[in-house]
């Protein structure tokens, strides 16, 4: 990771990206996921009045694959394998208008409530052995409807970021005895100077190796392998620090911050996993203002990932900003 702090001083002519659009109604017609409207395919949404999930109509991911593995002429160069799984769409509310910043904590708990279920029902199945849960907000992020929702995605094999970081975790483990993210929760309360906030059971900072510019990691600050092990606090309290992280994105800019989050965890494959932290990552695009981003191009793509402001500096800028959110203020 190369940081670079003194490039955010070079002039910008380059892409100016357009605001968000304006605000929502608290019901859309032609919206997909409204309660009471019909999706692409002909199924019409209940009219729902909390959280609502159904299997996506366009699922990359499909149960009904069968196995299969084909290795060109045999010399394992082009080899390709089937893969079978599911995907799902969680609505956060029936209000068209709404975003996790603007929702209530016990809201927003229904919706981690929610995620629960479906983490524990779909790891059940004996075919699913890794659950992502995830949310693309705004357009920028290729958020295909301002809708409050989030995907998950199920599937056969561990996919490749969250093997990468099993693989380093359990090294870990076995290198030091030690969970690595709790030696690191440890490390960051005493350092201090990249946490953002906190409650009881949370903490959020800009990670050290932070890539995007506002990148934030949430963290469960006991050792917890997944969102299913979350008691009945520990589950408000994933909420609380939900609302304020996104509170505080909302409040940098004054814009509805767009992002892609999901959450972390151990795979659904009936191995212990002692060596999985719960935890989600933040990874927002923008950079200088609410229209400039970071593009993650030339020697970002070719040779290492670079930053343009330290992970501390991110950190005090997300910190010194109110956890009221800029619409709620009177
Ligand atoms: P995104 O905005 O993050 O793309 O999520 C919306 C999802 O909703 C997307 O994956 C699905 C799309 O496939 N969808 C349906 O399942 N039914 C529809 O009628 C339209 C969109």
């Amino acid at each position: 990771m190369l940081v670079s702090p003194h490039r955010t001083q070079r002039p910008w002519q380059g892409s100016v990206e357009k605001q968000a659009s304006d605000a929502q109604p608290q019901y859309d017609p032609s919206c997909y996921l409204c309660p009471g409207n019909a999706r692409a395919g002909g199924v019409r949404n209940p009219d729902y009045g909390s959280t609502f999930a159904f299997t996506n109509d366009f699922a990359a991911l499909r149960p009904e694959v069968p196995a299969g593995r084909i290795d060109q002429e045999e010399r394992g160069l082009l080899v390709s394998e089937s893969e079978a799984g599911t995907c799902r769409v969680v609505c956060f509310s029936p209000r068209h208008d709404l975003t996790l910043a603007r929702m209530s904590v016990l809201e927003i708990r229904t919706v981690v409530d929610t995620w629960i279920e479906e983490y524990r029902e779909l790891g059940a199945q004996g075919a699913i052995h890794h659950v992502q849960i995830f949310e693309n907000r705004g357009e920028m992020m290729g958020c295909s409807n301002p809708h409050p929702h989030s995907q998950i995605w199920a599937n056969q094999t561990i996919p490749d970021e969250p093997r990468k970081e099993q693989e380093h975790q359990r090294v870990y483990l076995e290198k030091h005895k030690i969970c690595m993210l709790c030696d690191y929760v440890e490390l960051e309360q005493e350092a201090g100077q990249r946490v953002i906030c906190e409650n009881v059971f949370f903490l959020a900072l800009v990670p050290f190796w932070a890539v995007w510019p506002f990148e934030v990691l949430l963290i469960s600050k006991i050792h917890l392998a997944d969102i299913g092990a979350l008691d009945d606090s520990m589950r408000s309290a994933l909420a609380d620090i939900l609302k304020r992280i996104t509170t505080r994105y909302d409040n940098l800019f004054e814009i509805p911050f767009p992002y892609s989050m999901g959450f972390h965890q151990a795979p659904t494959d009936g191995e212990a996993h002692p060596e999985w932290h719960f935890h989600a990552h933040f990874y927002p695009p923008l950079l200088r203002s609410a229209t400039v981003r970071k593009f993650m191009v030339g020697y970002e793509m070719l040779a290492s990932p670079q930053r343009d402001l330290t992970p501390e500096l991110a950190a005090a800028r997300l910190r010194e900003v109110r956890e009221v959110h800029y619409l709620d203020r009177v």
